[in-house]
Order: structure tokens, then C-alpha cells, then sequence
């Protein structure tokens, strides 16, 4: 096996034996050649759109899905993957056989494989069949920024919201990352346009959300338990917990987000469910310490699972892209209401939560709620109580030198605020940091998707304060990133203008030297340093 898509990736160059994230290498090939199976069938989509023809909602799905089936720690399930690989080939050779012409297409887009032989294929079209290192870490970052965009698309579709633009960029660039004729430099260009699409697609998302669940607002969240038996959801999927909630109400049982699902108690909407009770645990990675304690079912709606112990394994269930061998999946398409009735059965008859934290915490800062208070934030600045903001958004991770977010959080001087979103801001969400005139120092807009919220912030504080480039405000970007869905954030911030983007724990193992000169060179990216020599970059002036 050969993978390096995510932060954690074996001494920072690709995991080879196995996953540090616990990939095997059996699935770690059929997780390759779903990603191809579904570049063949993005190459006839692309013919199909070429001859005048329309593509399906059905064909648009099923490439978001397949890439997030791929995404770090959403899917360890070989036999689902297979389904999928099986279901994708047989819907590319449906749609091909409509096409007029179909002389032209890659061999991604025709070659019969058989089942049997699906390992063996899968080990010449991975990651290092491309040889030009440039050419692969273009591809790579373009493929996994789409896998992000995919995994917003799915989100927004679960919603009944679609782009066919957005759908058609996926297809467009993943067949693009098959073609030899492409250079270095159509393949830059190809970067950014996907940054463009991340922007778009976090729009979409954004409006499907905020269309469908209300504005994110101030909320105070708690983070004790209650004595009924609960249900922890975690993952990303808003749609999934509405089903879970409404399915839930009157049986008794609670109901709790876990991680990047925190965000969901800032929507209007969520509020009505008298027995949504509260956030449980941190980021995703302490799950093997949290999920125990937890006593209940734990659904999993997306990426982010760590391979279970087995003393939790039967508590947990999977949805969606997501999925792990073993653990019972609740299965369910687009505009249809899961079944969620033995999930329920089975935390009726579990003992409550034991408490592992009591308090609070707060969040809601999307983008309407900061332009709420657009005036006090300004007045906060002109009078030189808030000086900077620090955009640290991303993920958490396992690593210990992700302790620096902490210590960075810790040592920021007291007027300036964190701007946060994604699971990165378990790191310092709990310090009780304090508030500049009643404005919190740690502003959480929601869900790594939610950076699109900070990008709207930044582009307003633009405005009031009149300025023609983003990069003159006093705002800096300390970025943490884990996995694809950072990739496609990054991307998005790059198209938008914003330089000097430090990102860390470690650089990307995806991006070559040239590659890395490039964003080095023409958008100021830089790794991080000690918390010490960092203070002294991002606050030169103190
Ligand atoms: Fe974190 Fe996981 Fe949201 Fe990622 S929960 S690491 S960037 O999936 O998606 O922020
Ligand atoms: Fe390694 Fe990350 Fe790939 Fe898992 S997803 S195999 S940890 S690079």
C-alpha cells in the first residue's frame, strides 16, 4: 500500500505497512480503486455533458459519495468498499454505452475488471503509478481537495440542495488527474480553480444548512450528562441527527453531539428538541478513552473513527459514507428517513453517561451572528482593545506537538481573538480564555465547513474597514490540518487571496519540493515553529 493523503501519514512520508490511522492494506486498495473506478466514471460523465447529454443526480451522488468513502477515517469496511467499486464500474458501463462516441476516454473509463482480481489491478493504478513527483503531488492535492469538496456536496445533497455546477467540477477535475498531457503548470492552475469550486461548495453547504436549520447563533452548550440513557452522534451530518432526534423524542432517551457535530446546538432549529442534552468528550481522536464512558450507542455519520475497542465495539454504528467491519450500518438515500429504531432499542436498555466534564462552553460565531455585532467589533478595533484576530481553525489530531495549539492559544496576547472552526478548536475551547468587552476571545463559527464563515467575516471586516486586500487586515492564519476536507479549505483560502497561511503540525508528505516552493512562493505558506519564535512572527509588534 501507498498513502500519504493525511497529516499523520508514516514519518511524514506515506504509510506503506499499514495505516497509522488503522487502514489495512487490503482496503487500502480498494479505497485506490474506488478512487479510479470513479474517475472512470467521472471521464464519461464529462463525455456525456461534451455531446449535449444530461448527467444524473443519480451519477453526481454517487462520485461525492465514493470520495468520501476515501476520506481519512470515514470507511475501513473492504466489503462495503467492494460494493461501491462493483456498483460504480456497473453504472460507468450503463451511462458509457449511452454516449454517441466513446473513443476517447481514458482506460479508467473502459477497462473490465474482475471482482477476483480487483487487489491485484488495484496495485497499478495507486498513487505511485503516476512517476513525475510533481505531476503525482498535483494530482494528489487536487484529488484529495475534491474528496473535501465531495464530502461538503454529500452534506449539502442530504439536504435536497445540489450544485450541478459544483458536480461538474468534481467530475471535470478528477478526470483532468488522468490525463498525461497536462503540465506542472495546467495542473497549478487546476489547483486553484478547485479552490474556487471549495469556495462554491462551501457556499452551497452554507446555504443549505442555514436555509434549512436557521443562522447559528450564541450558544452556551453543556457539556455534563443527564440520567436518561443517551445516543452520541459525531460526524458532520446535520441531516442524520434531526432524524435522530425526531425518532428519539418521547422514548426517553438523550440525545449528544461528539466533536465537529458540536456545532449543530448553534442552529435555531436544534433547539427544540427538549432532550438534545448537551456536547460529550473532545475531538475525535480521544474517542477510545470517551466512547467507553459514554455507556450508550455512539453513531458515527461520517469520518473521524478510530478503530473501537472491542469493550464499545456493539454500541457502534455507522451511517452514511461512513463505515467499519463489524459495526452495524443504518443505511438510507437521499430524502429518505433513516431507520434509527434499533440504535434506540439497544440505548434504552444502556446505563446513562458517566460524567467525565461539567460547565460550558460557547459558540455560534457563523458569519450572521458576527455581523450582529459588526459594531462592537469595530469599535473594539478602532479603540485598540482587540488588535489581532488569529484564524486557528482546522483539526485536532493525535500528535502530541499538536499541544502547541494549546500553548500557542495560551500565549496570545489578551487582545487578540481566535477565530475558530472545525475540531481544531478542542485545543483551546475549554482554557476559559476570557472576553474583550464582552466579546469572547475564542469566536467558534461551527464545523470545519464553517471556515467558509471566517472567509465571509474576513471580507466584511474588509469592507467596514475599507480596504482593498484582505491581507492588510490585523488578521493572521495559524491553520491545524489532519485530513481532505482541510485540503479543500486551504485551497478555498488560497483562491480567495489570503497569504501567509502558517499551516501545521507538519507540512503536507503530498506536496513535493517543487510544489511546496510554489506555495511557498507565490502564497507565503510556512510551516510552524516553537510557540516562542511563532509569537514573535505573528506579533512582531509586541
Ligand atoms: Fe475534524 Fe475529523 Fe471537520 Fe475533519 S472532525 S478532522 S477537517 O473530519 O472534518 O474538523
Ligand atoms: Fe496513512 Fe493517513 Fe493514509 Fe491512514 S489516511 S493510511 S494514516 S496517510
Amino acid at each position: 500500500m501507498f498513502c500519504y493523503q493525511c497529516q499523520e501519514t508514516a514519518n511524514c512520508s506515506g504509510c506503506t505497512v499499514s495505516g497509522v490511522c488503522g487502514k489495512k492494506p487490503d482496503v487500502a486498495a480498494m479505497q485506490d480503486l474506488l478512487v479510479y473506478a470513479t474517475k472512470g466514471l467521472s471521464a464519461v460523465a464529462e463525455e456525456l455533458r461534451a455531446e449535449g447529454k444530461e448527467v444524473s443526480p443519480e451519477l453526481n451522488h454517487r462520485v461525492t459519495m465514493n470520495l468520501f468513502i476515501t476520506i481519512t477515517n470515514a470507511n475501513f469496511d473492504k466489503d462495503a468498499i467492494v460494493e461501491n467499486i462493483k456498483e460504480t464500474f456497473a453504472l460507468r458501463d450503463a451511462v458509457r454505452a449511452t454516449l454517441s462516441d466513446s473513443a476517447k476516454l481514458p482506460k479508467a473509463a473502459t477497462v473490465e475488471v474482475a471482482e477476483k482480481d480487483y487487489e491485484i489491478f488495484a496495485q497499478s493504478i495507486g498513487v505511485l503509478a503516476t512517476e513525475n513527483e510533481d505531476i503525482r503531488s498535483l494530482r494528489e492535492l487536487i484529488t484529495y481537495g475534491l474528496k473535501g469538496l465531495a464530502a461538503y456536496s454529500k452534506h449539502a445533497n442530504a439536504l435536497l440542495k445540489d450544485d450541478a455546477n459544483v458536480d461538474a467540477f468534481i467530475q471535470k477535475a478528477l478526470t483532468k488527474t488522468l490525463d498525461d498531457s497536462l503540465s506542472v503548470d495546467d495542473l497549478v492552475a487546476l489547483t486553484l480553480e478547485t479552490g474556487k469550486a471549495g469556495v462554491e461548495g462551501m457556499a452551497l453547504l452554507d446555504s443549505a444548512n442555514t436555509s434549512t436549520y436557521g443562522n447559528p447563533e450564541i450558544t452556551t452548550v453543556n457539556i455534563g450528562v443527564r440520567n436518561n440513557p443517551g445516543i452520541l452522534v459525531s460526524g458532520h451530518d446535520l441531516r442524520d441527527l434531526e432524524m435522530l432526534l425526531d425518532q428519539t423524542e418521547g422514548t426517553g432517551v438523550d440525545v449528544y453531539t461528539h466533536s465537529e457535530m458540536l456545532p449543530a446546538h448553534y442552529y435555531p432549529f436544534f433547539k427544540k428538541y427538549k432532550h438534545f442534552a448537551g456536547n460529550y468528550g473532545n475531538a475525535w481522536w480521544k474517542q477510545k478513552e470517551e466512547f467507553e464512558p459514554f455507556n450508550g450507542p455512539i453513531l458515527m455519520t461520517t469520518n473521524c473513527i478510530v478503530p473501537p475497542k472491542d469493550s464499545y465495539k456493539d454500541r457502534l454504528w455507522t451511517t452514511g459514507a461512513a463505515g467499519f467491519p463489524g459495526c452495524k450500518h443504518i443505511g438510507g438515500k437521499y430524502g429518505e428517513i433513516k431507520d434509527f429504531s434499533a440504535i434506540i432499542e439497544q440505548a434504552k436498555s444502556c446505563p446513562a453517561p458517566t460524567e467525565i466534564e461539567t460547565g460550558t462552553i460557547v459558540g455560534g460565531f457563523a458569519h450572521e451572528q458576527v455581523f450582529a455585532l459588526a459594531d462592537k467589533v469595530v469599535e473594539a478595533v478602532k479603540s485598540g482593545a482587540i488588535k489581532k484576530f488569529v484564524v486557528m481553525a482546522g483539526c485536532d489530531g493525535r500528535q502530541k506537538k499538536r499541544d502547541y495549539y494549546t500553548e500557542f492559544a495560551k500565549a496570545l496576547p489578551k487582545d487578540a481573538i481566535i477565530l475558530t472552526a472545525g475540531c481544531a478548536k478542542y485545543k483551546y475551547n475549554k482554557l476559559d480564555l476570557g472576553d474583550i468587552g464582552g466579546i469572547p476571545r475564542v469566536l467558534d463559527a461551527g464545523q470545519c465547513n464553517d471556515s467558509y464563515s471566517l472567509a465571509l467575516i474576513a471580507l466584511k471586516l474588509k469592507e467596514v474597514f475599507g480596504l482593498d486586500d484582505v491581507n492588510k487586515l490585523p488578521l493572521a492564519y495559524n491553520i491545524a490540518w489532519y485530513e481532505q476536507k482541510a485540503v479543500i479549505v486551504l485551497l478555498a483560502l488560497l483562491y480567495l487571496g489570503v497569504k501567509n497561511i502558517h499551516l501545521g503540525p507538519t507540512l503536507p508528505a503530498f506536496l513535493s519540493p517543487n510544489v511546496a516552493k510554489v506555495l511557498v512562493e507565490n502564497f507565503g505558506i510556512a510551516g510552524i515553529g516553537t510557540v516562542e519564535d511563532d509569537m514573535k512572527i505573528f506579533f512582531p509588534e509586541t
